[in-house]
């Protein structure tokens, strides 16, 4: 058996950082970092990256340049190797803490806007990684400690509209929850099934070119405006397979992009609709299907409307670019009672630290966490292992298909496998996970 001495300065030391420019699932340029320590353990993390952004997330620094249409990172790069690395050297790696805030402070800047939060989001879990490694624990173990046992309810997003897929569909994502699942193998399977029945279905009445996906591997049918059709037609798929009582269905507006600052007003469906007329449509929603999960049903900006909705309609109102993974937002969302849930993307804020700062106080105060993706994504599985060190009940991450995707809930299925009974499926108690 190997023993790690925890004063063993050279397991835990930072020998050096090295960064590179990868590719997302989009062909995007994107950063893996590796941190090494001095006795050669590694930890690997790549920056995930969003397409449908809200305007308070953390800066995502970009070249600008003719290189891959100004979508390189060779800035980044730079940056990660001229002023963090340095920083960060001789370092030691189980200090999480104090490393991201040498990160913060270094860069100065309230968005980390100097050094990019993608330079700092992949150093960051790189870090995590390499001290989870020297300490040969699993990374949901060495950041949830001996408590991480929670296995998420996947918010499974079947059909996509909105800014992630060429469809009609201003809404962005209509997703379904497989809730009454006793584990997250069996979630995945019966979600799986919905999945292949509902291209069967979307075949049939809107063409093979329905079979289509979108940034997250879900289907974008064409011709498809209503998001009742969206949700009918997911609906039938559940039924036809007999699961009505293993699901419920969630969705993101993502309304921000679908706000008019001038004009003060909502675009859907070809008309102009105040807040109270779109919060009308989702209560209509609410009323006709199963639906119990709503993202940023307002823009960015409206703390007031978020918080009138969620004392209005009984289900989960998840605030994602209302609250930007930010401390100071998402405080002020309490305040008000502004939503019931928090959408955790770490490179929304910029570093592990903030994210799970913002996680504990979301917790604290009895909102929802939901772990996310982003729409571009690596083969990187940290985030599987996120939301169980945070028991987060839910994980957001796209359609049961493609390697990005399929890399999260196979990394789960490895961590169901090896925590044993140990394990447990958050379920019917996904919004406050019962540990
Ligand atoms: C969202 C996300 C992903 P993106 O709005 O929730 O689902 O979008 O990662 O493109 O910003
Ligand atoms: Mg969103």
């Amino acid at each position: 058996m190997k023993v790690i001495k925890m004063n063993d300065n050279t397991r835990f030391k930072i020998k050096e950082v090295k960064a590179r420019e990868i590719l997302d699932c989009r062909g995007n340029p994107t950063i893996e970092v590796d941190v090494i320590t001095e006795d050669n353990v590694l930890g690997r993390a790549d920056a995930p990256s969003g397409r449908s952004r809200g305007r308070y997330e953390a800066f995502e620094l970009r070249d600008g340049n003719a290189r891959y249409a100004g979508r390189g990172v060779l800035k980044a790069l730079k940056n990660i190797k001229e002023i963090i690395a340095p920083a960060l050297r001789g370092r030691d790696v189980r200090n999480q803490r104090e490393i991201d805030a040498v990160m913060i402070e270094l860069d100065g800047t309230e968005n980390k806007s100097r050094l990019g939060a993608n330079a700092i989001v992949a150093t960051s879990l790189a870090v995590a990684k390499a001290a989870a490694n020297a300490l040969s624990l699993p990374l949901y173990r060495y950041i949830g400690g001996p408590n991480a046992h929670m296995l998420p309810v996947p918010m499974l997003i079947l059909i996509t509209g909105g800014k992630l897929a060429a469809t009609d569909l201003d809404f962005q994502e209509f997703s379904a929850m497989p809730i009454g699942a006793k584990s997250f193998s069996e979630a995945i399977r019966i979600g799986t099934e919905v999945y292949f029945k509902l291209g069967e279905l979307l075949a049939k009445k809107y063409s093979k070119y329905a079979l289509n996906v979108g940034d997250e591997g879900s289907y974008a049918p064409p011709g498809m405006k209503d998001p009742r059709d969206a949700f009918e037609i997911i609906l039938k798929a559940i039924e036809e397979l007999g699961y009505e009582e293993m699901f419920v269905l969630a969705m993101d507006a993502a309304a921000s992009h679908l706000y008019d600052e001038k004009k003060g007003k909502y675009h859907l469906m070809g008309k102009e609709l105040t807040r109270e007329e779109l919060l009308e449509v989702y209560e209509d929603l609410v009323k006709t299907f199963p639906l119990k999960s709503i993202e940023d049903p307002f823009h960015e900006d409206d703390f007031k409307g978020f918080a009138e909705i969620t004392k209005t309609l009984n289900v989960q109102i998840v605030g994602d670019d209302l609250f930007a993974t930010n401390i100071k937002r998402l405080m002020k969302g309490i305040e008000i009672g502004a939503a019931n849930a928090l959408l955790l993307k770490v490179n929304q804020v910029g570093t592990l630290t903030e994210a799970l700062d913002a996680a504990s106080l979301a917790l604290k105060h009895g909102y929802s966490v939901i772990v996310s993706e982003r729409s571009g994504q690596t083969e990187d599985n940290w985030l599987a292992d996120l939301a169980v060190a945070v028991n987060a009940g839910q994980l957001k991450n796209g359609a049961p298909c493609r390697s990005e995707r399929t890399a999260q809930f196979n990394q789960l299925l490895r961590i169901e496998e090896e925590l044993g009974k140990s394990a447990k499926y958050a379920g019917r108690s996904y919004r406050q996970p019962i540990c």
